[in-house]
């Protein structure tokens, strides 16, 4: 069984992880066949929006443990090469794509599973899904960016106790905390994440693709910096052949037909 199964479909790149056995649990496979799919909505012009979501019962438990159970007179495995080799770079990507990507939590997202959840650009949850930031448990740090994404989406006094204590967090909680843009009910989230993903397709990508940097530097820049970065990105937008498309839309009252350029 493919650890990854990826489709497309009217400018969509639809990923599911798909170990369900394992809740989607990562090894080197899904790594692998991850980043390519990543590498395939980066590369391809006919992909304009990405949606990932997870098969089975859970969204993603992070990495896949049974993969780490070594005897007590084995050498300790050094886990930052893990990090360093898969998942750095995949939260990396994730975030440099200059397409938007729409994650649809359909059930528990556990450790890395949970951050990389976080690090797409928007975050629909069903209702019975949840999120834990279970590496305390295990005696380790948050990682795939959870140390960056937390504190800034939730306020530090939540972001210490979600990695402190490890608690499972509802999708409404998340969605109350403004960990994620919405719960749904578990039967509308295919349909809601689907919808979501066809209309940003059917966008100005080249403006997503500018207002993901924009989001993105605000966290490190000053508002003089940011001021500055906007009106570089707004040039850069205002030559796209989309903003013409989308101010003659408006002028002759049709709706735009834009085509990611
Ligand atoms: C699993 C896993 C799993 C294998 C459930 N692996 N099988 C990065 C770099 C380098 C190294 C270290 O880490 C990292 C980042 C990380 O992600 S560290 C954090 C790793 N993940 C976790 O600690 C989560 C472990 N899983 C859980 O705590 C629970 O399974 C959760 C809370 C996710 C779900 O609980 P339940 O709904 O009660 O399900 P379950 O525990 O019964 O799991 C169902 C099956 O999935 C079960 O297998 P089985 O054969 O008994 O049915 C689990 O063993 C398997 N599974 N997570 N990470």
């Amino acid at each position: 069984m493919a650890p990854i199964l990826v489709s497309r479909d009217a400018g969509v790149l639809y990923v599911t992880l798909n170990r369900p056995d394992k809740l989607n649990a990562f090894n080197p496979e899904m790594h692998k066949l991850l980043r390519e799919a990543l590498e395939e909505a980066r590369d391809e012009p006919d992909v304009r929006a990405v949606l990932l979501t997870g098969s089975g019962r859970g969204f993603c438990a992070g990495q896949d443990l049974s993969q780490r159970n070594v005897s007590a007179d084995a050498a300790p495995i050094d886990l930052s090469v893990s990090l360093g080799s898969n998942y750095n770079p995949l939260v990396r990507r994730l975030r440099a794509l200059p397409k938007p990507i729409v994650c649809a939590v359909n059930g528990v997202a556990a450790g890395a599973g949970a951050n990389i959840a976080l690090a797409c650009d928007i975050v629909l949850a069903a209702r019975s899904a949840s999120f834990v930031q279970s590496f305390s448990k295990l005696g380790l740090v948050p990682d795939s960016g959870g140390t960056y994404f937390l504190p800034r989406l939730v306020g530090s006094a939540r972001a210490m106790g979600l990695a402190l204590l490890g608690e499972r967090l509802s999708a409404e909680d998340a969605e109350r905390w403004g960990l994620i843009w919405k719960a749904v009910d578990d039967d509308r989230l295919v349909g809601e994440a689907t919808r979501i993903a066809q209309t940003l397709a059917a966008g100005p990508t080249k403006g997503y693709g500018l207002i993901k940097k924009a989001m993105q530097a605000s966290a490190g820049n000053s508002l003089d910096s940011q001021l500055d970065l906007e009106r570089d990105l707004q040039r850069e937008a205002g030559f796209s052949e989309d903003y013409r498309e989308g101010v003659a839309a408006f002028i002759q009252k049709r709706k735009p037909r834009y085509q990611g350029k």
